[in-house]
């Protein structure tokens, strides 16, 4: 093999002329046409000047042009970064920057600064619209419609997903071929995915859940999906009686449980429905199967690892866990202080190695040496246990993370705005459960003496910076924040203090 990832998930299926996407309009992209539309992007990123492994960042609706930039992306040899389409200007200037993407992607109908951030840059840009129009598929049109396959290693990268930290400041996390296309071929194997299957795809193909479980699975299958451009709760309940598979977020199980249509009859045609991104609470998992007779089968994955354990297809599939390590894959439960290997049973951080594991951080070495440890493990930040019979449970973060709908919201990116406005002392961001989203954001802030913060105008603040999933639910302002001996903010008092400051929808 020349591109292992390209061979194995694209090329393998050259001159197929199976359905892949199904489109909600009723039309199909069958595998032949979508590889042709694949190389005649890879010709024009090609004639754009992109040498392999220059990135290439893509803020786009979910569309059937959308993914072929991933496969040309993947044919030519270009590092694919694909970006929320939530992000504000000022989030996309720091992945642009950031990366040093040499072509930026983008839809002409809902972000105009890119063409100056590109000229800044040096960068190229061509766009790519909701409806699949765009000067990226004008160039395409004309091109042949096969491409030379660039030679790549399982070590070189293959994508670059932004994750936030803890800092405020996101990091690329480096995915390799080999990353990618070892769980792609593990998850297709272990959820027993064939030709047949049809997956209902209503996630976002900006993130690990969307891009590379879901749709790389489907590949690694020679599958087909219905391609939905978006989650629509009334779309995915008519359209599953035409599809086998569903991957979604917890959020998508419960509204699912909320509507009333949603029965067994409707799943019956269903073998299978993975959750992840977040966890299920056993209480919709125990709902799910007594509605529907179907338990949930959970896995459990990061932007950094992709998938690392997954309840099993035949076994057990239980409630409140994430199942056990997939093959190839090592799970470890470590002390927090002395990082000493705990036994089954014991609560500490969890750690991964395996051939998902990323290569490390974008050009932040200092941050890849302090969670990739030299022998391979990465920490999670998660913390859990591994109980007798091997299953681990995800117990608690170790990270200042919020989990919102299967967003990762980090804290101090918001903080660092709330601190900055007029009349704030300082603040502190915190996530309360919300029924619908899992978590949800609250800031909470601390006036400076003798000012009162015109909270509308934060907010202002807020939505010009940040993208919307992020933004605060509400704003409350306390004389001060809880603090322990060493003064550091006490973030579990508050989120006590305002976990029903969200009324349940
Ligand atoms: C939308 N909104 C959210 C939100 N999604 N706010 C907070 N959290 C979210 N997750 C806001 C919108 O900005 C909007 O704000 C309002 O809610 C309604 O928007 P919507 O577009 O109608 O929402 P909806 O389509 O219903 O979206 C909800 C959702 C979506 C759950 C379907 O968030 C979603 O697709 N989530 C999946 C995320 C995902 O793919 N995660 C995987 C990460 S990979 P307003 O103000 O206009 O009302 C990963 C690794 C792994 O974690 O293990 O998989
Ligand atoms: P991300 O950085 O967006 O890839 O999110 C990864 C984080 O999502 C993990 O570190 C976990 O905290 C969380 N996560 C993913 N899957 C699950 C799950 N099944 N249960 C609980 N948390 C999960």
């Amino acid at each position: 093999m020349i591109n292992p990832l390209y061979d194995r998930l694209f090329g393998a299926h050259a001159g197929k002329d199976s359905p892949f996407l199904r489109l909600e309009d009723g039309s199909v992209v069958t595998y032949a046409g979508f590889l042709g539309l694949g190389a005649q992007m890879a010709h024009v990123l090609a004639h754009g000047g992109l040498q392999p492994g220059d990135r290439l960042a893509a803020q786009v609706q979910k569309t059937p042009e959308a993914l072929a930039l991933y496969a040309a992306c993947v044919q030519a040899g270009v590092v694919f970064l694909p970006l929320n389409t939530a992000y504000t200007t000022d989030e996309l200037t720091y992945f642009i920057q950031d990366s040093g993407a040499r072509m930026i992607v983008y839809d002409a109908k809902s972000e105009q600064a890119v063409p100056s951030i590109a000229n800044r840059m040096g960068a190229r840009s061509e766009t790519l619209n909701a409806d699949g129009s765009g000067t990226l598929t004008d160039c395409a049109r004309v091109m042949p419609r096969s491409f030379p396959t660039v030679a790549r290693s399982s070590d070189d990268l293959a994508a670059l997903l932004y994750t936030s930290g803890t800092t405020g400041r996101s990091k690329g996390a480096m995915l390799s071929q080999g990353n990618l296309l070892s769980n792609a071929v593990t998850l297709a194997g272990e959820w027993r995915f064939t030709s047949e299957d049809v997956l209902l795809h209503a996630l976002p193909i900006f993130h690990t859940h969307g891009l590379f479980v879901a749709t790389n699975v489907t590949l690694a299958a020679g599958a087909s999906m219905i391609f939905l451009p978006r989650f629509d709760l009334d779309r995915l309940v008519g359209l599953m009686p035409q599809a086998t598979v569903l991957m979604g977020v917890p959020t998508f199980y419960t509204r699912l449980l909320d509507h009333p249509d949603f029965d067994c009859r409707l799943a019956s045609g269903m073998r299978l429905f993975v959750s992840g991104s977040a966890p299920l609470m056993a209480e919709t998992h125990a709902r799910f199967a007594e509605r529907t007779g179907h338990r949930i089968l959970e896995r459990y994955g990061m932007t950094e690892t992709n998938m690392n354990t997954s309840n099993p297809y035949a076994g057990d599939r239980r409630a409140g866990t994430v199942g056990l390590p997939l093959p190839g894959v090592e799970v470890k439960i470590t002390d927090l202080d002395t990082e000493a290997t705990l036994p089954a049973g014991k609560v500490g951080q969890i750690e991964v190695r395996g051939p998902n594991v990323f290569k490390g951080y974008w050009r932040m070495p200092e941050k890849t040496a302090a969670e990739l440890r030299a022998d391979g493990f990465f920490i999670t930040g998660d913390l859990g246990k591994i109980d007798e019979d091997g299953y681990l449970h995800i117990l608690g973060r170790n990270k200042d993370l919020i989990i919102s709908g299967g967003y990762n919201i980090y804290p101090k990116e918001i903080e660092l705005v709330l601190d900055a406005q007029p009349g704030v002392l300082e603040s502190a961001v915190i996530g309360v459960p919300h029924r619908d989203l899992g978590e949800t954001v609250i800031g909470v802030i601390v006036a400076e003496p003798g000012q009162l913060p015109d909270l509308d105008r934060i907010m202002t603040a807020v939505r010009a910076s940040l993208a919307r999933f992020k933004h605060p639910k509400r704003l409350v302002v306390v004389p001060d924040l809880p603090r322990n001996a060493m003064a550091k903010v006490q973030k579990n008092v508050l989120r006590e203090e305002f976990k029903e400051v969200i009324p349940a929808v």
